[in-house]
């Protein structure tokens, strides 16, 4: 029996290499070794207000970006998280079980409601984390792919699941959760002290998948870069050490490899190349995306979502008995 993985991503904003490199690309990866189940979670999107026509474009947008960048239907299930009810039902229930004092130590949620006075900020921006575990738990997950700003979720969601094993009698599966190495952060190119981030004020902090070659060009031009010339990959350098980084996962070479190529030569020379090496994986990338049609993704959302529907209606049938509900 394989372990099952399950993963998502929220559709908002400009997917960026960060996502790709530091969730995606891994799951690409783990798609023989683990049953895996990817999710597009649009009931986490609407934490914060997002516009309805947006919000339906960017969720099938989700879905192809996971398809062209190698997420493969007849290995995977796709699926769209509001469509299959049960993620809001246990949601509910593990509130029961959830602490008010646990959840306001998460630096998501102490992060996007610092801007807000307290009594405006959004319950389920504060609830977030305990939809995330239902996301996980509903599934019997083992493993769970995510980037570094996503553990903490995880240990809250290993917590109620032994809260309520202990309370109830074992029913979920204690997830773990799994970093990527390198891709765990990619860093801002315009401050490689803060993570790559979609929401950043400035759009030379990101790449986009969507972005032109013209666009990926300029944006790589502008990255700061630390003081010296030479291309070395070292924690001194944090500028030229995330640049390094997407070069090396992008092309396959070893951050060695790179150092050596460029003895001699400066950050100008290293720079055009990286350019190119970025718009060498995005172009084929965009071209795939471009080809999947609406209706295909649809109907490979609507497959998914009846596997997913299956599984769910089961998990929750010994929850609710667990509990107490009238089966
Ligand atoms: P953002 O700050 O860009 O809004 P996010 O964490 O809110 O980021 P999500 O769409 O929720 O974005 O994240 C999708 C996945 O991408 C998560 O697994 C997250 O850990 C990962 N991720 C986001 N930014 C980066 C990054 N800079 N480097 C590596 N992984 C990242
Ligand atoms: N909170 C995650 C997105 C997310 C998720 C999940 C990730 C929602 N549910 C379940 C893994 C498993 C984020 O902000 N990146």
């Amino acid at each position: 029996m394989k372990k099952r993985i399950f993963s998502g991503i929220q559709p908002s904003g400009n997917l960026h290499l960060g996502n790709y490199l530091g969730a995606i690309k891994q799951w690409v990866d783990l798609q023989d070794e683990y049953e895996t189940i990817f999710c597009v979670v649009d009931l986490h999107a609407i934490t914060v207000p997002q516009d309805p026509e947006e919000l339906r474009k960017k969720t099938l947008e989700i879905a192809k970006i996971y398809l062209a960048s190698g997420i493969d239907p007849t290995k995977s299930t796709l699926f769209v998280q509001s469509q299959v009810q049960e993620h809001t039902e246990l949601a509910w229930i593990l509130n029961t079980l959830a602490r008010l004092g646990d959840l306001e130590k998460m630096t998501q949620f102490k992060d996007k409601s610092e801007k807000n006075e307290k009594e405006t900020v959004g319950v389920g921006l504060f609830d977030y984390p305990v939809l995330m575990a239902s996301d996980i738990l509903l599934y019997d997950t083992n493993v769970v792919p995510v980037g570094k700003d996503q553990m903490q979720h995880i240990e809250l969601t290993r917590n109620l699941a032994e809260r309520f094993n202990k309370r109830f009698g074992e029913t979920f599966v204690i997830p773990e959760g799994k970093l990527s190495k390198e891709g765990a952060l990619i860093m801002g190119l315009d401050d490689p002290t803060k993570k790559m981030s979609k929401s950043a004020p400035s759009e030379y902090n990101y790449i986009a998948l969507s972005d032109t070659a013209e666009t990926v060009h300029r944006k790589i031009k502008k990255a700061v870069t630390d003081s010296g010339s030479e291309i070395v990959y070292s924690d001194d350098k944090p500028a030229l050490k995330n640049l390094i980084n997407i070069y090396s996962l992008l092309s396959g070479k070893t951050t060695q490899d790179i150092e050596v190529m460029y003895v001699g030569k400066g950050y100008g020379d290293f720079k055009t190349d990286l350019a190119e090496v970025v718009v060498n994986f995005l172009a084929p990338f965009q071209e795939r995306l471009a080809n999947i049609s609406d209706d295909d993704a649809l109907a490979i959302l609507e497959s998914g979502a009846e596997k997913a529907r299956e599984l769910a209606r089961i998990k929750m049938k010994q929850v609710r008995e667990k509990i107490g509900l009238l089966v």
